[in-house]
């Protein structure tokens, strides 16, 4: 009897030690999604920027917004002119609509690369 009751906790032991280890080839696999996701997150970064439509300008391609900050240009709010990198932009959306969209530098002008109308 003696025997069997030290053969117990060694058993339980082992189990224990392969349970550990497989929880941390576990915890492995996981911390290296969640670097995917970061990096996911840092290629879509750019935030949508709200404002009001004060102008669109199917001639010149252009639209006025009167706009909140714009973090990744580091730009204020103010009412300024936008140059559009789809002209399909131009037809979505019309003089007073409330947006959100995605403004970028191409050269030394601005462009609105994503528009939507705000809900
Ligand atoms: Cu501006």
């Amino acid at each position: 009897m003696k025997s069997l009751n030290t053969l117990i906790p060694v058993t339980v032991f082992a189990i224990a030690s392969v349970a550990s280890s497989a929880a941390m080839a576990q915890a492995t696999m996981g911390g290296g999604k969640m670097g995917e996701m970061k990096m996911d997150q840092s290629a879509a970064a750019v935030e949508m920027t709200e404002g009001v439509v004060r102008k669109v300008d199917k001639n010149a391609k252009k639209i006025t917004i009167k706009h909140g900050a714009i973090k990744n240009l580091d730009m204020p709010g103010m009412t300024m002119v936008f140059q559009t990198a789809d002209p399909a932009v131009l037809e979505q959306v019309q003089k007073g609509d409330k947006v959100k969209f995605r403004a970028a530098m191409d050269g030394s002008a601005m462009v609105i690369t994503e528009i939507r109308l705000a809900k």
